[in-house]
């Protein structure tokens, strides 16, 4: 595996465990405040990104590189609002799109095409998780802050959840 190509790929690696881990912060803040349908949603999401890591350890692995499992720091639970929730989610999934965007143009700068389709999964992932980001954003942004409404959004997430 070409050297530099292995070192992005590990730092993606972080990436997916702190995404994993916010989900997981996030989950935990709406359960305790009676966000069911939005905890159950986050706790997927959470699940979801540790699959995106694994894949990334074993498929480094394989190819007779050296995934390195990163300590990853406490991720933010301060959220003052669901708003504030559906913000820092679609921060994180902008945030891990850039990421492999630029492993996509290193494995072209280094014609790694094998790597380069590999991440294509991830490119698809990127766009419907960003996709969902933004539809939850802009529902609770209709709402604004009407209790009723935050009820039915914490009802009805779970359609909006893609199925994998
Ligand atoms: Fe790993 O899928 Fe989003 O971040």
């Amino acid at each position: 595996m070409i050297p530099e190509i292995e070192k992005l790929l590990n730092e993606q690696i972080k990436f997916e465990a702190k995404a994993s881990a916010q989900y997981l912060s996030m989950a935990s803040w709406a359960d305790i405040r009676g966000y069911n349908g939005v905890a159950d949603f986050f706790y997927t999401q959470s699940e979801e990104e540790r699959v995106h890591m694994i894949k990334l350890v074993k498929f480094i692995n394989e190819r007779s590189g050296t995934a390195v499992i990163p300590s990853i720091e406490k991720p933010r639970d301060d959220f003052k609002s669901l708003m504030e929730l559906f913000e820092t989610f679609l921060t994180s999934e902008e945030f891990v799109t850039a990421k492999i965007n630029n492993v996509i143009y290193e494995c072209l700068q280094h014609k790694d095409y094998n790597v380069h389709n590999f991440m294509q999964w991830y490119v698809a992932e990127q766009l419907e998780e960003e996709a969902v980001a933004r539809t939850l954003l802009d529902k609770l942004k209709i709402i604004g802050n009407d209790k009723s409404g935050h009820y039915l959004f914490d009802r009805d997430i779970n359609t909006f959840q893609e199925n994998k």
